[in-house]
């Protein structure tokens, strides 16, 4: 488990508030992944995508001009995902939720990432808002379609395009991922149950967030209407800062941990069992 020492210390007024919290509605983007190993959104692509940017070619539009890059595009990013594992960021969200749930409490988990780290880590997520890249449809007639594990090997792009598979049920479509495109419409269910969530909290946590993508990032300020305080995790400045209340500069793997630690009293427990994390985390709880 990483070190926690070079965390940046929390202020002692944002420990309060998350120790009197009872309901917390926590939002989160692709930077709760990156001390995974998944690219965030903004980064760079590489290989045969290196001269599309992601929002390019998660769109409709270019799955229908090219159907071979973007499926196999979605397809090496599911193996990159499915190599990697959770890291304590998302192991201390999923402890604090097991934490408040047995309290009488709740954490509920609001995300945009396709990845399914946050289950993995033993976490129950609310809303996938930009769906998930595990599951699979049929781009004419939306049949449900199941794909075999991808073959790649995530640290490497693959050299050539693969074709996506052929809709069994209506044998016209091709398999897409479930996921939501720059254009389509968010899960209506998921972000109606998100909604409830961010006006129900006592505190609402965004983290690892650009807030750039919408409606997705409105959800956390739906809390500013009630005076719910928001604490931002993110080593940058982004789009929702100047709507926090609390700013804590840094990665969430780190962060994370921390405050968790300071709330429960408990050091950080990985889905294996194992404690999870060195004692570093012992010495920064004030
Ligand atoms: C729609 C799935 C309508 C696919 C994704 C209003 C204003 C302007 C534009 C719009 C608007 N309303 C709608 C739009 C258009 C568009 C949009 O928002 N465009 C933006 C870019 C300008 N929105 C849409 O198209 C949405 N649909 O509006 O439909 C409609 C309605 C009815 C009928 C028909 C149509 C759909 C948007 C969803 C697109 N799909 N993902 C896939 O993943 O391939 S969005 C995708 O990008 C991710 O899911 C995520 O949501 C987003 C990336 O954002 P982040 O997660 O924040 O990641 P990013 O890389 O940006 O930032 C990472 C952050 O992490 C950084 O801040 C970094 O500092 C931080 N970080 C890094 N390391 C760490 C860290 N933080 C903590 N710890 C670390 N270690």
């Amino acid at each position: 488990m990483c070190d926690q020492s070079d965390a940046p210390p929390i202020p002692d007024d944002v420990l309060t508030l998350a120790r009197a919290a009872r309901h917390v509605a926590v939002f989160s983007g692709a930077g709760i992944s990156a001390e995974s190993g998944v690219p965030t959104f903004r980064e760079v692509q590489t290989g045969l995508w290196e001269r599309f940017s992601a929002q390019d070619l998660a769109t409709p539009e270019a799955f229908e001009s090219d159907p071979a890059l973007v499926h196999t595009w979605y397809r090496w990013r599911a193996a990159l995902i499915q190599q990697v594992s959770p890291n304590p960021g998302h192991q201390a969200l999923a402890q604090w939720q097991r934490q408040l749930g047995g309290a009488g409490g709740r954490l509920s988990i609001a995300t945009q990432n396709v990845d399914d780290l946050h289950e993995r880590a033993g976490a129950e997520v609310l809303a996938h808002l930009h769906g998930s890249i595990t599951a699979h449809r049929c781009a004419e007639c939306d049949a449900p379609a199941e794909l075999a594990a991808p073959q790649y090997d995530g640290a490497a792009a693959p050299a050539e395009p693969v074709d996506p598979p052929l809709c069994e049920v209506c044998e016209e479509g091709l398999i897409r991922p479930g996921v939501v495109w720059f254009g389509e419409p968010l899960p209506m269910e998921a972000f109606d149950a998100a909604a409830d969530a961010m006006r129900a909290a006592d505190l609402i946590l965004v983290v690892g967030t650009s807030g750039l993508v919408q409606p997705a990032a409105s959800l956390p300020l739906l809390g500013m209407e009630r005076g719910t305080p928001l604490i931002e995790i993110n080593p940058e400045p982004t789009e929702l800062s100047d709507a926090m209340h609390h700013r804590l500069r840094g990665p969430a793997g780190k962060l994370l941990p921390v405050l968790v630690q300071a709330v429960t009293g408990e050091a950080l427990h990985a889905m294996d069992g194992s404690d999870g994390t060195d004692d570093s985390v012992e010495r920064r709880a004030r």
